[in-house]
């Protein structure tokens, strides 16, 4: 076990005793969804994840430590909290764990994390990606680089248009991650089901997704595997509402100057706050449907 990580009793318990176990993110609570849809939010997604057979994980960075497993008072602290806790990608772990500092994590923080504590599987919304200008100003997300290093499932619902989801898709070519699309042939785009973009592979059954990992673990490849599940129909939004607003959401944030790892949270806040809280609804319907489907591949894996 890693000395800088705690386990939560029952997370480690359900390992080791190979039950199916759940990792969750918490920059989605933090910087992704504004108090007290968060926490509810939070709240919800861990009953889905018990709901459908296995046991949720919530990640965060807490006085330095690496915690797999959180409690209801610790999940309502970095929902209330919100943006004063530091956003925690891959770089970032080294200073708050030597500071003893707080810390929401990224999906590849939280892949790393829930790589060190034994899980598998992991469920979110969105992942970060190449972002539109790319190519000028090399805004890429760690997230990428993580899938390609750690062997942890995540299971979302594609990405943002915010991002270049063609670039996006070559990317994670480049590096070997299987994107796989659950009952589509498309990439999703997180608050619509399509993009226009293919996806490597369709799968229909969490057996097949749970039999495609233990392959790509028994090949001995090194990284993780991309799994993206659309919005259902009755939750997704108008492509044309949703394109104006992340059109408007990057005009914004060229006008303000805004960059770095600020970029990401912007743009999410920016796109609920002009679409009036409808995005903020859908969002919150996709992350509980990628929960169960989530949970239902770990109840495979654990079979494995
Ligand atoms: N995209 C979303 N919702 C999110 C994020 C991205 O639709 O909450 C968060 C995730 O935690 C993701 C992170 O890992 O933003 C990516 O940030 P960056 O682009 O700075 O790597
Ligand atoms: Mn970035």
């Amino acid at each position: 076990m890693n000395r800088y990580l705690d386990v939560a009793e029952e997370v480690r318990l359900a390992l080791e005793e190979g039950k199916p176990v759940v990792a969750l993110e918490s920059t989605i609570i933090s910087h992704g969804m504004p108090y007290p849809r968060n926490v509810e939010t939070a709240l919800l997604v861990e009953q889905t994840i018990r709901n459908n057979g296995a046991v949720p994980a919530t990640i965060a960075v807490i006085g330095g430590r690496l915690k797999a497993g959180l409690s209801r008072e610790e999940i309502e602290y970095l929902g209330k909290t919100g943006r004063g806790v530091a956003k925690a990608s891959r770089r970032d772990l080294p200073a708050l764990v030597a500071r003893k500092a707080d810390g929401a994590t990224t999906v590849a923080t939280t892949m790393i994390i829930a790589h060190l504590a034994g899980i598998r599987i992991f469920a979110t919304g969105g992942i970060g990606g190449v972002h539109r200008g790319a190519e000028t100003t090399m805004d890429i997300s760690a997230d990428l680089e993580e899938l390609a290093h750690t062997p942890v499932m995540v299971v979302c619902a594609g990405a943002k248009s915010i991002l270049d989801l063609g670039l996006t898709l070559e990317y994670l070519e480049t590096k070997g991650v299987p994107v796989i699309g659950f009952g589509t042939d498309e990439l999703p785009a997180f608050y619509t089901r399509r993009s226009g973009f293919g996806v490597d592979y369709r799968v229909d059954s969490p057996e097949e997704l749970a039999a495609m990992f233990a392959a790509q673990r028994g090949l001995g490849y090194p990284g993780g595997m991309l799994v993206t599940n659309p919005i259902p129909s009755e939750y997704a939004m108008d492509k044309d509402t949703i394109d104006a607003a992340i059109d408007e959401a990057l005009n914004a944030a060229r006008a303000e100057g805004i960059h770095g790892k600020e970029t990401t949270p912007y743009l999410l806040a920016k796109v609920v706050e002009l679409t009036g809280g409808e995005s903020l609804e859908s969002n919150i319907r996709l992350v509980l449907n990628n929960a169960a489907v989530a949970a239902r591949t770990a109840v495979c894996l654990a079979r494995q």
